[in-house]
Parts: C-alpha cells; structure tokens; sequence
C-alpha cells in the first residue's frame, strides 16, 4: 500500500510571514513520522496561525477564539489513538484561553501544542497580546504592552507541564526537532514558537530574532526544573531556545486506566438503559 503523506494547499498568509516556515516543518515532521494523515488531528482557535490546521490534509478542527486546548483535550480522551497537535496563537492561547491554559497543563493529557507566537493579535490587525513587549516612552508601534508581559514558558514550568520548549520559526532545521521530540513526549507539549508578523510587528522581526536567539548548549539538564525556570526568564538581549524542560509523570491516560485500557472511548457501546438512569440522575 502507498505510504499516505501529509500535503498543504494555498494559503492566505501574507508573503514572509513566519507562519509559513511553521507550517513548511510541521509538514516535513509529520511525514517523518509513521502516523497516517488519519490519524492525526490539528486543532485551533481562531486567528492566523489556527488556520494553519486548514492547510494540510489531516484531520482539522477549528473552536472557538481561546478554546482550542478543550477541543483538543476532549477528541484525545476520545480516541487516545489519535495524534492530536493543537496550532494556535499567542492571544489565542495565552489570552482569551489563558485560563484553558493553566489547567490542561495540571492534566497532562497526551497533546502537542504549538503557539505561533507573534507577539500580537495577527488577524485582527496588531493590537497588543498577552506577550508584546511592555511599551517605554521609545515605542512607536501597537505591538507594545501597556500591562506587564506575560511568560508563558515560565508559567508552564510552574504549573507541572511535562514539557517545555522554545523554538523560532526562522531555524527550520531547530524547529523540526523540537516539533518532533514534543509530538514523541507524553502528556502534554508546549512549544512557543517565535514567529515573526511581516506586516504589524515592527518590533520582534525576523532580524530581531536572528541576532538574540541562542540554541541551549549540550550540557544543559533539561531535568533541572530550577534551572530551567531561570532559562525561562532570559528573554532580552539573549533568547534561548531549545527544549528548556521535560520531566516524565503520569498522563491523565495513565491516571484513568478504565477509560483507555480496551478500544477507545469513541468505539465503546453505549447502553441505552445505563443512559437513561444516567440523565434521569439529574431530573
Ligand atoms: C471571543 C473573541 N474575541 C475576539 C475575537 C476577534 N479575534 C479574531 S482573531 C483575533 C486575534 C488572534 O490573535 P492570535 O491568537 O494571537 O493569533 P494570530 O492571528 O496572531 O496568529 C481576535 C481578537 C473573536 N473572534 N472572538
Ligand atoms: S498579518 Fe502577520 S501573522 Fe497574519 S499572515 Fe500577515 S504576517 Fe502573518
């Protein structure tokens, strides 16, 4: 049987956006992996990097502006056969679905998710997010932050995620293996990946990057959870990037043997009877 491969159409990307390199290299890393197109699922919210998950062909599901981490929780739980990656903003994310945020890391179920992290809110036209730099009196674009910014990798090592990892969009080669190791890791991945708004950044631009990104030496122990929330909290005139933290514990699979241990809960009969006393429990 012909290997089936993971394909992109058109997109409405503007010409040099990092979203493209994203999309480019998940691509490459999917096909890499043995996991069929059907058996993956992309899920977002809204804006420019969840549309990503329209452009290839694999299962796609698009929620609501901040409520992809749900979705994406919920189809896992399902069908835990699935290979379920989460593409998705930097607003969206840690914004409207700040709140989704903290407490799917304290669930640790088994997705990947990647924040497109520009550093505004693309599709609405650049207004300030959750990670814009905070404004001074030098700052003459919207892409500053009027409330202190947040840190979302320091705030994911704080609240137990098992994985923890920085990337930028404009290393293709770095990119791809941290897109892999966090598809491979179990429970949940975050990767903030820095990914450059051609058009209503001004600020965090590809040359920005470029000059402060430093890939994390091979001596580094990403097991140190001390060390890694200092990692965390360097991003200025050094940015470091690579996987930062990554711990094994228990997936939410793991702590609920009863809902995986035979087929998935998507494939299990349901009894009409039990149904019934189920919903008459609530009348
Ligand atoms: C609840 C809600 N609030 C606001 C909007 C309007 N809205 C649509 S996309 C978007 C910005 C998306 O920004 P981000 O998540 O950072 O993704 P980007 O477009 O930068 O990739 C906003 C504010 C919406 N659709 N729903
Ligand atoms: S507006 Fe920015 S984020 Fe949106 S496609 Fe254009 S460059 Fe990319």
């Amino acid at each position: 049987m012909k290997k089936a491969t993971f394909t992109s159409t058109e997109t409405a990307w503007c010409p040099g956006c990092g979203n493209h390199a994203i999309l480019e290299t998940l691509i490459g890393v999917l096909n890499q992996l043995e996991t069929p197109p059907h058996q993956v699922v992309l899920v977002g919210g809204i804006g420019q990097a969840a549309k990503l998950n329209q452009y290839v062909t694999a299962n796609g599901f698009s929620g609501l502006h901040g409520r992809a981490l749900p979705a994406a929780v919920a189809i896992k739980i399902a069908n835990d056969k699935l290979t379920v990656i989460v593409n998705t903003g930097d607003g969206d994310s840690y914004g409207e679905g700040g709140n989704h945020f903290i407490h799917n890391i304290r669930r640790n179920v088994d997705i990947t998710h990647f924040v497109h992290d520009n550093q505004i809110y693309g599709l609405t036209k650049g207004q300030p997010s959750p990670t814009s730099d905070s404004c001074d009196l030098s700052h003459k674009t919207t892409a500053c932050n009027m409330s202190a910014p947040f840190n979302p990798l320091l705030i994911a090592i704080a609240t137990g995620a098992t994985f923890v990892a920085r990337s930028f969009s404009g290393d293709k080669e770095h990119l791809a293996k941290i897109m892999h190791a966090a598809i491979k890791h179990q429970g949940y991945s975050l990767v903030d990946i820095l990914q450059p708004c051609v058009s209503f950044n001004k600020i965090n631009t590809f040359a920005y990057y470029k000059k402060r990104v430093k890939p994390l030496d091979q001596s580094y122990d990403a097991s140190n959870k001390l060390a890694a929330m200092e990692k965390a909290m360097e991003f200025g005139e050094t940015i470091p990037i690579g996987i930062l933290y990554q711990e094994q514990s228990p997936t939410y699979e793991e702590k609920r043997p009863e809902l995986f241990d035979t087929i998935p809960l998507v494939d299990k009969q349901v009894s009409p009877e039990k149904i019934k006393k189920l919903i008459q429990g609530y009348i």
